[in-house]
């Protein structure tokens, strides 16, 4: 990838040091099963957003001031086993060192790594899945790191919220649990959706966005398009309103599928990130030291720590 710093930004808000944002990339299709294309996600993302303007007027602030760090792109692709285990790593060796963590993907299966991560890192976790189809299936084409099985895990230790689902396997219903479920077509007639979605969260929450889960007419550059999505605005009032009553702990953005042809995809990935950190950051100021709540008391404190068998960082 040619992108030396995210956006473009100057190279003093973007060392890793003193950077409070940290994004992963992950370029990765192995498991895609109708149209390929996932994996050249992450440079199309960053493209756009080095040609996206850097105020962002609803929160009246400039984010990328508070330092984001573009880390070395996960480009493990032996199995899918052994790229969710260097996502899984390459994310917890930052939440460890206080950054709010942060990946783009490649296919959906990449999340299974950074939410194996947040969950080993964080108390309670609730993760918000926004996508078109469930990904509930344990097993598919032989692995369990298929792209169809990416919320399985968190399934079953998580709170896991699913929002904008609208496609899915009949056995996928033997695991869901439709109270935590927010069918679109439901969304569509019953504006309680998103208070009652937030209240079923815990304090801690990982938002997983499957790009998938917008209205093709918006979003028309991804793997698997499915009509009746969600809309731009709604999103955003849904995502504001998650930062605002809850300590979102990180996020992955997956799925975009460019089109040479299409450019509007890009840019809505690359302002949707972006928005995401500007809601997460409105009310920190520049020189506040962030904390991202995690606590290596966890690490130190009990040698039976489940943190124990990669401590080396
Ligand atoms: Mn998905």
């Amino acid at each position: 990838m040619e992108n030396k710093t995210y956006a473009g930004i100057e190279e003093e808000y973007s060392k890793l040091d003193s950077a409070k944002i940290v994004l992963i990339p992950v370029p990765y299709d192995g498991t895609s099963t109708w149209q390929k294309g996932a994996d050249k996600g992450p440079e199309a993302f960053l493209n756009a957003s080095e040609n996206m303007e850097l105020y962002d007027i609803e929160t009246g602030t400039e984010v990328y001031l508070q330092g984001v760090y573009l880390a070395d792109a996960v480009t493990e692709n032996s199995s899918p086993e052994a790229m969710v285990d260097a996502v899984h790593k390459a994310t917890k060796k930052y939440i460890k060192r206080n950054k709010f963590v942060t990946a783009f993907g490649g296919e959906h299966s990449i999340s299974i790594g950074t939410i194996r991560a947040f969950n080993e890192c964080f108390d309670n976790l609730t993760v918000v899945q926004l996508d078109a189809h469930a990904d509930l299936r344990k097993e598919y084409h032989g692995s369990k790191c298929n792209h169809a099985c990416a919320l399985y895990e968190a399934s079953q230790n998580t709170n896991l919220i699913q929002v904008g689902i609208r496609s899915m396997d009949v056995l996928e219903t033997t695991v869901m649990d439709t109270e935590k479920t927010y069918f679109a077509h439901e969304m569509a007639v019953d504006d309680t959706w998103m208070d009652s979605a937030i209240h079923q969260m815990t304090e801690n929450v990982f938002i997983t966005i499957d790009l998938d889960a917008f209205d093709p007419s918006i979003m028309p550059s991804t793997g698997t398009p499915e009509p009746g999505g969600l809309l731009w605005y709604e999103t955003l009032e849904f995502l504001k309103q998650i930062f605002t009553e809850k300590n979102v702990v990180g996020f992955d953005i997956v799925e975009l599928c460019p089109n040479k042809n299409e450019k509007s995809s890009d840019f809505l990935a690359a302002k949707l990130y972006y928005k995401m950190l500007s809601y997460k950051f409105q009310n920190e100021g520049v020189d506040d030291e962030y904390d991202n709540s995690f606590d290596n008391s966890h690490v130190n404190k009990n040698n039976n720590s489940k943190f124990n068998e990669e401590d080396e960082y």
